[in-house]
């Protein structure tokens, strides 16, 4: 009798102690809200053009001539700065005044004004262009909007990776707004102010060059675009931990496909 009581109590305290890890990892995976991710890329697929959205819409990219190397998890995209491409067939971004985030790890490869990521039209406000500032043999993040732009002061070009990240905050409207993250440290913002109305009727794309600008040439990982302003604490998680421990929170979903992919260099 006596030892079916303390048989009881483990089976209980064990219990307790799975439901706290359980918790514990709801906690720790919920970190940024799954609803909030409009397109999420690890690109680990390691061959084929199709770079897998992971998150819920179904917005997978097809890669143009970018070939897989190696990246800060898993696999990255490699780019040869001459009309290497990703292409979001489809996906218009996230337009107007709305808050949004875009991450992604770069390796550059060269110093030039990469073009990162963008979506919009070429006018006025309208334009969502994430691209290099190239000052001397360096190079900072930046985005501009036609007419304004905003960019930091952390050399991003000098061929270690950098993790990026370029906030549009809750209730802003100018590109001066923007909050810029290098390695996971807010960038001192520099550059002339613009009103924001970013459009919709361009897709995004990660690479290819605006006139008088450059195609992007090294190396992307775990590009991701939110329709949320991440704060300072959330995006270091994802620089981190990755994308996939960050924003996943069901174990169902495409993601787990490449969870036993990644590994950190
Ligand atoms: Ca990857």
């Amino acid at each position: 009798m006596k030892f079916r009581n303390n048989s009881g109590y483990f089976v209980a305290l064990f219990s307790i102690i799975l439901f706290t890890f359980s918790i514990t990892g709801i906690i720790q995976a919920s970190i940024v809200d799954e609803e909030s991710v409009e397109a999420l890329y690890l690109f680990d697929e390691g061959e084929g053009d199709v770079a897998t959205d992971s998150s819920q819409n179904g917005r997978d990219g097809t890669i143009m001539g970018a070939q897989y190397a190696e990246g800060v998890f898993g696999t990255a995209l490699m780019y040869d700065g001459v009309d290497d491409n990703l292409l979001i067939s489809g996906y218009m971004g996230v337009g107007g005044k709305e808050p949004r985030t875009t991450v992604f790890w770069f390796k550059a490869s060269s110093t030039r004004d990469h073009s990162w990521v963008k979506w919009g039209p070429n006018t006025g406000g309208a334009k969502y262009y994430i691209r290099g500032h190239v000052s001397g043999q360096q190079c900072f993040l930046r985005i501009e909007v036609n007419g304004g732009q905003n960019y930091g002061q952390a050399d991003v070009c000098d061929g270690d990776w950098h993790h990026c990240a370029v906030v549009f905050p809750d209730g802003a409207d100018s590109v001066q707004d923007h909050d810029l993250y290098v390695d996971g440290v807010l960038q001192e913002n520099t550059g002339g102010d613009r009103e924001m109305d970013t459009g919709v009727n361009v897709e995004v794309n990660a690479g290819a060059r605006l006139t008088g600008h450059s195609f992007l040439h090294g190396l992307l990982d775990e590009l991701a675009i939110f329709s949320a302003a991440l704060d300072a604490e959330q995006i270091n998680a994802i620089m981190d931990t990755g994308l996939y421990g960050t924003v996943s929170v069901d174990p169902q979903d495409k993601l787990t496909t490449s969870w036993g992919k990644i590994k950190r260099y």
